[in-house]
């Protein structure tokens, strides 16, 4: 037997080690998504990482928000606006949508099951005028976060109720938040109190703190 070959000695004793390990991640499936077939690289805006749980971020205070006093109001260069109770939110359209979020944070998590309205279901209603190139949402926590009209009427723009099939959380949001999947979720205002169609843009609460004005993560639109 050649020196190198040797199971006994140092390098042999070594080499077992290893082998061991490494049988022992075979055996647990180690590192095994479940996500075979998926391209999650392809998926990943420059400079974000994926998480599996979901971070809650939010400026100090959770509004609790009854569905028996849920208001929203929709307002502003607007034909038809209009102020929608709960039983409002439930009678337009209900849709699904799953989609990924980015944080500015640099984490994201995909694959994100979305139920509510679709915002071009709740435009159709209050048919903005042309002027209304600019939508300011307004949140009960006092948070705002503004975006071009063009970004609210992408087709996969939620007003979202559900997550996941169940009511979502007041932490993240419930009763009701926007999700905006094309721009980072600081655009996505959680408590959705209000929503204003403009001629003027009017930068929300992280805008005018450093934050881009439009937020395209692909583009890695962070800073402004
Ligand atoms: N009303 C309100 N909406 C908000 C925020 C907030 O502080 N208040 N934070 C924003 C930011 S910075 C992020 S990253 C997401 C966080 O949503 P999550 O807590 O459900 O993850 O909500 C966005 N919408
Ligand atoms: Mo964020």
């Amino acid at each position: 037997m050649a020196e190198g070959e040797s199971s006994s000695g140092l390098l042999g004793a070594i080499r077992d080690k290893l082998i061991a390990r490494k049988q022992a991640w075979a055996e647990e499936k180690r590192l095994i998504t479940g996500r075979a077939g998926v391209r999650e690289v392809d998926r990943l805006p420059p400079g974000q990482r994926l998480v599996r749980d979901w971070p809650v971020l939010d400026l100090g205070v959770q509004p609790a928000i009854p569905r028996e006093r849920f208001r929203l109001i929709v307002d502003g260069l607007v034909e038809n606006p209009v102020v929608l109770d709960w039983a409002g939110v439930m009678a337009l359209p209900q849709s699904e949508n799953v989609s990924d979020i980015h944080c500015v944070t640099a984490w994201s998590r995909l694959d994100n099951r979305w139920g509510g309205v679709k915002a071009k279901d709740l435009i159709a209603q209050v048919r903005p005028r042309a002027e209304a190139r600019f939508v300011l949402f307004q949140s009960s926590d006092g948070y705002t976060t503004n975006v071009p009209r063009e970004a609210f009427e992408d087709d996969d723009v939620m007003l979202a109720h559900t997550w996941e099939g169940a009511p979502l959380d007041r932490r993240h949001g419930g009763p009701l938040r926007v999700v905006i999947p094309k721009l980072y979720f600081w655009k996505s205002a959680k408590w959705l109190r209000r929503i204003t169609f403009s001629a003027e843009d009017k930068p929300g609460f992280w805008e005018v703190r450093g934050y881009h004005n439009h937020g395209d993560p692909w583009r890695e639109e962070r800073y402004g």
